[in-house]
């Protein structure tokens, strides 16, 4: 089995159920003697989780969609270099929470970002690693929103740039995840985030076992 195959993602909008399922997917490959590493985008390694709380954080200074684009980019490359390929090489699998298809729905879909610039950098920046299967966890925008305020209140966190973003805004979002899903399906499997967290996981084992 190739490194990739063992690069497992997780992508969805707000709410979706991403972390919920991270860790199931983890304790389910342990149990079968695997090594894991969960991490998750933006972020993953100290340098590129500083890069997460600057493009995260909302402040008074402007920050362009193609400027988000590249900070998602080089906290990417760092993740990679520094965490992703050292553990696929080690033989560990690894789950992360979102990746380049979250740059192709949300600076993409979301922001209006050229699809083909996105290509360009994701060539550039992966050098022919993808991920071996990736979970897309879908649900409407609604539903999504209403979980994470549910969340956020029981943490009393504070709204990032993106949970303060419109239900338009997260519609085209999840559109551009379904045409991704389309276009991709034997790397793409869409699951109904909608249905209970057992229903999920039971969706989820099920298509990583077919990768095995
Ligand atoms: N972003 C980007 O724009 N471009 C990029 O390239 C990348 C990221 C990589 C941070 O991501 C932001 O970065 C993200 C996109 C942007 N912003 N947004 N939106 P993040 O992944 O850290 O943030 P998030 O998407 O907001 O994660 P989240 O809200 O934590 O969602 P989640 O991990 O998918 O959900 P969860 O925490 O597992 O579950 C949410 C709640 O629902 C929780 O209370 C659960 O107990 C509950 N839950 C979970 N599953 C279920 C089911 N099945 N039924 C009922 N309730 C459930």
């Amino acid at each position: 089995m190739s490194g990739g195959a063992r690069f497992i993602t997780l992508e969805g909008i707000e709410g979706a159920g991403k972390s919920t399922l991270a860790a199931t997917l983890a304790t389910a490959l342990e149990v079968r003697g695997q090594i894991v590493r969960t991490t998750r985008e933006p972020g993953g390694t100290a340098l590129a989780e500083r890069i997460r709380d600057l493009v995260l954080q909302r402040d008074a200074e402007t920050v362009a969609p193609e400027a988000e684009t590249l900070l998602m980019f080089a906290a990417r490359r760092i993740h990679l270099d520094n965490l992703v390929r050292p553990a696929l090489a080690r033989g560990e699998w690894v789950i992360c929470d979102r990746f380049t298809d979250a740059t192709r729905a949300y600076q993409g879909g979301g922001r209006g970002i050229d699809a083909a610039w996105i290509e360009t950098l994701a060539t550039a920046v992966q050098a022919g690693l993808e991920p071996g299967l990736t979970l897309l966890l879908d649900l409407p925008v609604e539903l999504g929103l209403a979980r994470a305020a549910r969340r956020r209140g029981a943490s009393g966190a504070r709204i990032d740039r993106f949970e303060a973003e419109t239900v338009a805004f997260f519609t085209r979002v999840r559109a551009r995840y379904l045409e991704i899903a389309r276009a991709a399906p034997q790397r793409v499997c869409v699951i109904d985030a909608s249905a209970t967290p057992e229903t999920v996981q039971r969706a989820a084992l099920a298509a990583l076992e077919r990768l095995r």
